[in-house]
Order: C-alpha cells, then structure tokens, then sequence
C-alpha cells in the first residue's frame, strides 16, 4: 500500500484571518512555482477557528490544491456548549481535517484521553478526518521509554473507531515540542512502528497499512528528509517552522 506523504502545519494562535489569505495565497504560489506535485507529497494547513471561513473561499476561488483543517473540534453536535465548534460546522467549510489530542490541548486544556476519543468520533461522525496527536513528556520518557504513553493514547482514541475509517496519526513527543530540540528519525521510527501496531490491534491490517503516521516536534527543512526516509514517518506536523512561507514550502519539497 502506498501512503501518501503529508506535510501538515499547525499554526497555533497565529495569523488572523487576513494574514491567513495571504499566507496561503503566497504559499500555493511558493509550491506552484517549484513545480511541487501535490499528488505526491500532501500538503495542508490548520489555521485558528477565525481563518477558516477565509482559507475555505481563497481555496476554492482559486482551486487551490492545498488542504486545510482546524485544530480543535467539539465532542458534541450542537446546544449550551458555549465556546466550543461542532464538527457539522467545520465540515460545511470543507475542512478535510481536523488536529485532536494535542499536547497543548491535553496540557492546557486538560484533555483526556476520554475526551480525545469522543472528539476523534465526532471527526468521522461529521466526514473529517482526525488527526490524533499523541506523544510522551520527558518525564514519561524517563520513567517509561518512549513508546508506552503513546501507545497507551492511541489505543484509548481507537476504541469505538470502525476499521475502514481515514485517520492520521501524529506522534509528538511533548519534550521535542517548541523547543528545537527534535527527536532523531530512529527515535521517531521506533514510536512510528509501535503506533502501527495498534493501528494493526484496533483497526486491522489493511488499516495499519494505509494509515499515515506523521512526526511533529521542532521539524524544520534542515531536519525533515531524516525523518521521511524511515518507512513508518509518513509526513510531519510542523508548528513554529509552518508560518514561514519560504521554510514551510521547503519542507513539504523535502526530497
Ligand atoms: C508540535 C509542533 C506542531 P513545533 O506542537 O504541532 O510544533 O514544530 O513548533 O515543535
């Protein structure tokens, strides 16, 4: 089976939706002039709630052949949930994806794992594809390897998840996250391959198989080829280095 790779950036709370049009228009033209085949290498961005509705218009008017998606997304429909975006919401603005279970999220916001499984049902309930971030702290790193927190994440967010569903999945380790300090692509392939394990455990297979599993924490151009050469990193979730047109265009043509 062959996965697409796919470059994602997180942009965070940055760029309003006015830089966002701009942004993006710069980026689709960044890629289009280095003659980037978007069939071969993916590329999308996720920017704030307030952007969407902007990116969605300047993707379509210009059939632009980025994809976008948000970074959060409600477990709920819809009702007294104030604050909070459905899923129903994003899709009517043609979100591909949605991030869930990011660290800051789980950190900040105290998401759990509970919480980014029934947000990760609400993704496909409404036809979005979830991307489910997982990762260890350096604390967990310490006391329990790498692999074991984010093992143990990804089979809480799969329970419920029907095997022919489209997720990605994105490993971050939280002490690589901001800090310039990136995992190394063995240490990466190593998480990569035990997450396609539980993939193979909870889903089957054919879905361990066509899944894609990217790696996030501190990507930049001068370190992503590393991580695309291991056979289970099938992209990257890229935050700080995604809002620099030119470092982010260079990432998504990292061959
Ligand atoms: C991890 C990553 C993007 P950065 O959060 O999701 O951020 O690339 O800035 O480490």
């Amino acid at each position: 089976v062959k996965r697409t790779p796919f470059i994602a950036g997180n942009w965070k709370m940055n760029l309003d939706h006015l830089q966002a049009i701009a942004f993006v228009q710069k980026l689709a033209w960044s890629l289009q002039d280095a003659k980037h085949d978007f069939d071969s290498v993916e590329v999308a961005v996720f920017p704030p709630f307030t952007d969407l509705r902007s990116v969605q218009t300047l993707v379509s008017a210009d059939k632009l052949p980025l994809a976008y998606g948000a970074q959060d997304v409600s477990a709920q429909d819809s009702g007294a949930y104030t604050g909070e975006i459905s899923g129903a919401f994003l899709s009517q603005l043609d979100c591909r994806y949605v991030i869930i279970g990011h660290s800051e999220r789980r950190t900040l916001h105290a998401e759990t794992d509970e919480v980014v499984r029934a947000k990760t049902a609400a993704a496909l309930k409404h036809g979005i594809v979830p991307v489910i971030c997982v990762g260890e702290t350096a604390e967990d790193l310490e006391k329990h390897g790498s692999s074991a927190v984010p093992v143990a994440q990804l089979r809480a967010a799969l329970e419920g998840v029907s095997a022919d569903a489209e997720i990605v999945v994105a490993y971050e380790p939280v002490w690589a996250i901001g800090s310039g300090q990136a995992a190394t692509p063995d240490q990466a392939e190593a998480v990569a391959a035990a997450l396609r394990g539980v993939i193979a455990e909870a889903l089957g297979d054919d879905a361990a198989a066509r899944t894609r599993i990217l790696y996030g924490g501190s990507v930049k151009s001068g370190n992503i080829a590393g991580f695309m050469r291991e056979p289970n990193v099938d992209g990257a979730l890229v935050g700080g280095a995604s809002l620099d047109v030119t470092e982010f265009s260079n990432i998504a043509r990292y061959q």
